[in-house]
């Protein structure tokens, strides 16, 4: 399977599932450059997702799959004893979903997107930051109080997204220090060895050569 990426966007979750499951080794990984929509070859990725967004994952007999709930239940699924996503059918299952798509909509795309996007009038920035930022990161903290992980004991592709989520903070405006459990809860993400594998050859990637 073949991951298209860019480096500290959110397809480093995707990286990190794959990395917690060992399977690191079974994907190659293109790296995209998001403002041009092209990868390394200058091959258009418009090509490849039509939406011109990653995370993309190409599959062994050659579909594309998008949408970061999708792919990281997709991957989470290819090894289910590594117990990344609970098993279909159970309500841990639809617990995942539910997450996932909090995560992607609330977090991802109704604060952090807004905040990064340079055609947001400052007004729209700022409402994200300030007023609904604080709201839905009081909802994370409250679902990770007293907890290492967002389902039950065990880590999940819920917690890989909410690892990018909460890594792109420090850089957007929000402090999550006014969050302990929060804190406590990177905290302990990014000492995993895959999460911390994973983020340190993205960042590695952002350095410019
Ligand atoms: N709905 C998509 C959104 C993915 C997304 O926002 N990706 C960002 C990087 S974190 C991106 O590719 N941005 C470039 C763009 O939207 O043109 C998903 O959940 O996978």
């Amino acid at each position: 399977m073949e991951l298209y990426f860019a480096p500290m966007a959110c397809s480093i979750a995707t990286r990190i599932a794959l990395y917690e499951m060992g399977k690191g080794d079974e994907a190659s990984f293109h790296r995209v450059a998001l403002a041009s929509k092209t990868l390394e070859d200058g091959a258009d990725f418009y090509a490849i997702n039509p939406k011109g967004q990653v995370p993309a994952l190409r599959l062994d007999n050659g579909e594309v799959l998008t949408e970061n709930a999708a792919i990281l239940q997709y991957v989470a699924d290819l090894k289910p004893d590594a117990g990344l996503a609970p098993a279909y059918g159970t309500m841990e299952r639809y617990r995942l979903q539910e997450l996932l798509n909090f995560i992607g909509s609330e977090l991802h795309q109704k604060v952090l997107a807004t905040i990064f996007n340079p055609a947001a009038p400052p007004e729209a920035k700022a409402y994200a930051r300030d007023e609904v930022a604080p709201v839905k990161f009081a909802m994370l903290a409250e679902a990770v109080k007293d907890k290492a992980f967002l389902i039950g004991n065990r880590f999940t592709v819920a917690d890989a997204y909410a690892f990018f989520v909460l890594s792109l903070c420090p850089f957007f405006g929000i402090d999550i220090a006014r969050w302990p459990s929060l804190e406590a809860y990177f905290k302990g993400l990014s000492a995993r060895p895959a999460v911390a594998r994973a983020a340190a050859e993205e960042m590695a990637l952002m350095k410019p050569s």
